[in-house]
C-alpha cells in the first residue's frame, strides 16, 4: 500500500464506510447501522436485566455529558417516558456547572422534554467546593456523591418516578468492579449491579443502561446524532481514584480488546449464577427516618446528607 494512504473499513452490515471499530465484538458499522446497533443493545440490557416496563416513568440523571445526554435520547427513541433532572452542583472551574447546565437545558428543549435543575448553593446555601471540611479532591467526590444520590432520590419520590436512569458505562462499571476487588469490598461488590433495587420505599430503583457499552461508544452515539454536550470533564474528576483503575484497564483493552468487556460480562454473569449474593449476618437493612429531611436512614436520627449540611453550616458559623 502506498505510504500516506488510509485504509477505510467497511461497515459488517452493508459495506459502506464504516465510522467505527468495536474490535471487542469484531465488528465495524457505518452511521445508519451504529445508531441501530447502540439503541438495539441498550432495548436488551433493560430486558436482560428487568430493569424496567414499557410503561414505567423514568426520571433520567443528566450531567450535560455524552453518557447521559446519549442514554436520554436512546431512551427516549425507544418510547420511554422520560424526565431528566440535572443537578447544579456550584462548580466554577472554567464555568463547568453553568455550561453543563446550558447543555443539558439545550438537549431538552431541543428534543422536547421536560427538565427538572436542582441548584445546590440555591437550595442548600453552597455549591460543592464550598462544603469546606472535604478540602481534598476526593473527598469533594464523596460529599457529591452523597448530594447527589439524596437529590435524585427526593427528586424520584417527589415525582413518583418508577426508577433513576444513570448514564454509567461500562468503562465506569469495569474501574468501579477493579477497585472493589483490589480492595476486597465485600459490601460494593455485593451490591454492585445494572439495577439497583429500591431498599426503601422514598429509595428509588437505580438502573444503567448503558453498562454494557464502552464510553467511547456514547461519544460516538453523540457526535453521529449530533447532540450538543459538554466535552470538559468536572475538574475533580481528575482526583478521582477511578481514572487510575480506567487507564489501567485501557492498556490492558490496547493490549487484548475485549478484556474491559469479558471482565464486566463475566462479572455480571458469575452475579447472576449466586456470586457475591450472600449477606453476612447484621447486613439487613434497620432503617429509621431521619427527623430533619424524612428519607431513610440506617445510624441515628439524622441521615448523612443533613449531617454534612449540619457540619457545613455549623463551620460556616
Ligand atoms: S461531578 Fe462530583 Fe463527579 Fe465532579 S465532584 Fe467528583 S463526583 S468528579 S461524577
Ligand atoms: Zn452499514
Ligand atoms: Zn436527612
Amino acid at each position: 500500500m502506498a505510504r500516506g494512504s488510509r485504509v477505510i473499513m467497511k461497515c459488517d452490515k452493508c459495506g459502506g464506510v464504516a465510522v467505527i471499530g468495536m474490535p471487542q465484538h469484531r465488528l465495524n458499522l457505518c452511521e445508519t447501522h451504529f445508531v441501530a446497533w447502540m439503541r438495539e443493545i441498550v432495548a436488551r440490557t433493560i430486558h436482560r436485566h428487568r430493569m424496567f416496563a414499557p410503561d414505567a416513568r423514568l426520571l433520567v440523571a443528566v450531567s450535560g455529558g455524552k453518557d447521559s445526554l446519549t442514554l436520554w435520547e436512546i431512551l427516549n427513541h425507544l418510547g420511554y417516558e422520560t424526565e431528566g433532572l440535572y443537578i447544579h452542583l456550584g462548580i466554577d472551574s472554567d464555568g463547568y456547572s453553568d455550561q453543563s447546565q446550558r447543555k443539558a437545558e439545550g438537549f431538552a428543549a431541543a428534543n422536547g422534554l421536560r427538565l427538572t435543575v436542582v441548584n445546590v448553593a440555591e437550595v442548600y446555601g453552597c455549591g460543592i467546593p464550598e462544603i469546606t471540611w472535604t478540602g481534598r479532591g476526593q473527598r469533594v467526590c464523596g460529599a457529591c456523591g452523597l448530594v447527589k444520590r439524596h437529590i435524585m432520590n427526593q427528586a424520584a419520590y417527589e415525582g413518583r418516578f418508577d426508577a433513576i436512569a444513570t448514564g454509567h458505562n461500562m468503562d465506569d462499571e469495569a474501574a468501579v468492579l477493579l477497585q472493589n476487588l483490589l480492595h476486597w469490598q465485600q459490601g460494593y461488590l455485593r451490591r454492585q449491579d445494572a439495577v439497583l433495587p429500591a431498599s426503601h420505599p422514598r429509595l428509588a430503583r437505580k438502573v444503567k443502561p448503558l453498562c454494557r457499552t464502552y464510553e467511547r461508544e456514547s461519544a460516538a452515539y453523540a457526535l453521529v446524532r449530533g447532540i450538543d454536550f459538554v466535552e470538559a470533564e468536572c475538574p475533580y474528576a481528575v482526583d478521582a481514584s477511578t481514572i487510575r483503575y480506567k487507564l489501567l484497564l485501557n492498556q490492558l483493552e490496547r493490549e487484548s480488546p475485549g478484556t474491559k468487556y469479558q471482565f464486566y460480562q463475566g462479572f455480571l454473569a458469575a452475579k447472576a449464577e449466586g456470586l457475591f449474593s450472600e449477606a453476612p449476618e447484621g447486613d439487613s437493612a434497620d432503617w429509621s427516618t431521619c427527623s430533619e429531611c424524612g428519607q431513610p436512614t440506617l445510624g441515628g436520627d439524622l441521615c448523612s446528607f443533613c449531617r454534612l449540611w449540619r457540619r457545613v453550616r455549623h463551620e460556616d458559623a
